[in-house]
């Protein structure tokens, strides 16, 4: 912009004025007793100065620190005017939050003291006002300025977690490092200045299972093959300490109780050789007797389909799934004949029907066993007092063991058990 030789100087002159006008009357004396105030400490320790805007005849922020415990009031900082010529003729007055209560100024020398304790977690800062009048006047000799005094933060909350304690599940032999859960530790104290509410997370208990990220509070599994079957319940405990976690910081826990869900890892088993008696009346399509494999697993992973394999068993005898007991129950497609054949052998096969490929490795999840059937007739003593037995033989019985008895009874003779 082009302006004429004479324009710019007024202007020059003008501001040069303004300038020493500031430099000469408006220059603020006014000082915190604490210089380390005026620093704040960065997240990352650091310390960075922080030059407060002079604004008017005052600085525009006090500081005072929280929890005071000394006998005596703590000093907060002091009002002065550079008019004021020490004779005793300025009087400084202070309004606004806490002002006569909580913060008391003396009149004359404008030193304002904190006459209680405070505590930054519920209030954190003061808006106060500051006039200096003449008497002699009865004028200001100040514009009246607001300022803040702010509470400065001391480490005197530990972390919490409102929320806990947790409960949460994980699926067994997930793979190492699997997230579980997330915990969050809350801290009251200023999260803007210093460690005290800079929280690390560590796990107390539940080592070496699980492990707890410092700095997210992500748990995660933290060894391989954690097997439900085995175990699977885990009750851990996690710690968030304040100060970064380093010593003299403040602490608090939280119980995090984990279950391991089931996945398909185990086949179903017969445990025994079934021998079955029949009572030759039995009637077609009725239940004639049951057979149980067992798997460790739960829920679908537990689920079951029973098959007959030979075709000369499946002629004779049925078999499904009981849904509540797991149970294959046997039954006769048709009528018995005692007089034609007393002995069946039933090639039984069960097997899991959700499959997991992750496991398939393990094997093809099924089990057989055999199960042979006898035929008794109704017409001849002994009499069978129950329609059918189950006889239960460990497969890796010895020959000759006794596998059981069937309670009958004789009608010529009273009560002598029969073998
Ligand atoms: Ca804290
Ligand atoms: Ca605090
Ligand atoms: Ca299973
Ligand atoms: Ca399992």
């Amino acid at each position: 912009i082009a302006l004429a030789p004479g324009k710019t100087l007024l202007l020059f002159i003008i501001t040069l004025h303004f300038s020493l006008m500031k430099l000469l009357f408006r220059m603020p004396v006014y000082k915190n007793h604490n210089l380390t105030h005026n620093h704040n400490q960065t997240k990352d320790g650091e310390t960075e100065v922080h030059h407060r805007p002079k604004r008017g005849w005052i600085w525009n922020q006090f500081f005072v620190l929280e929890e005071h415990m000394g006998p005596e009031a703590q000093y907060v900082g002091k009002l002065h005017s550079n008019s004021d010529k020490g004779d005793g003729s300025v009087r400084y007055i202070l309004s606004g939050d806490g002002a006569g209560t909580i913060f008391i100024i003396n009149e004359v020398t404008g030193d304002i003291h904190a006459t209680k304790s405070l505590d930054r977690e519920k209030k954190s800062h003061y808006v106060l006002h500051a006039q200096a009048i003449d008497l002699n006047t009865n004028k200001p000799l100040e514009p009246e300025s607001e300022f803040i005094i702010k509470v400065q933060d001391i480490n005197d909350n530990a972390p919490k977690f409102p929320d806990g304690p947790f409960v949460t599940s994980v699926p067994e032999m997930s793979e190492v490092g699997t997230s579980v859960f997330q915990v969050t530790a809350t801290d009251a104290d200023d999260p803007t200045y210093g460690n005290s509410a800079r929280v690390v997370y560590s796990i107390l208990h539940g080592q070496p299972y699980f492990s707890v990220d410092p700095k997210t509070g992500i748990i995660r599994t933290a060894l391989p093959n954690m097997n439900r079957e085995a175990r699977e319940h885990y009750a851990v405990v996690i710690q968030a300490k304040d100060m970064a976690g380093q010593v003299g910081g403040l602490s608090g826990s939280t119980m995090v109780n984990i279950t391991l869900t089931d996945v398909n890892d185990n086949p179903p088993k017969f445990p025994q050789i079934h021998l079955l008696l029949l009572h030759s009346t039995l009637t077609v399509g009725k239940p004639v007797g049951k057979i149980k494999a067992n798997d460790e697993d739960v829920g679908v992973n537990a689920e079951i389909k029973y098959s007959i394999l030979n075709p000369e068993g499946a002629s004779m005898f049925s078999i499904s799934t009981d849904k509540d007991t797991k149970e294959g129950i046997i039954s006769l497609r048709k009528p018995l004949n005692y007089e034609k054949k007393r002995q069946y052998t039933l090639h039984i096969v069960a097997e899991n029907t959700h499959l997991d490929p992750r496991f398939s490795y393990l094997g093809t999840f099924k089990d057989d066993a055999t199960l042979k059937i006898t035929v008794g007739d109704v017409n001849e003593p002994p009499v069978f007092s129950m329609d059918y037995y189950i006889m239960d033989v460990y497969e890796n019985a010895q020959i000759g063991t006794e596998v059981g008895a069937v309670t009958a009874h004789d009608p010529d003779s009273k009560n002598s058990p029969v073998r």
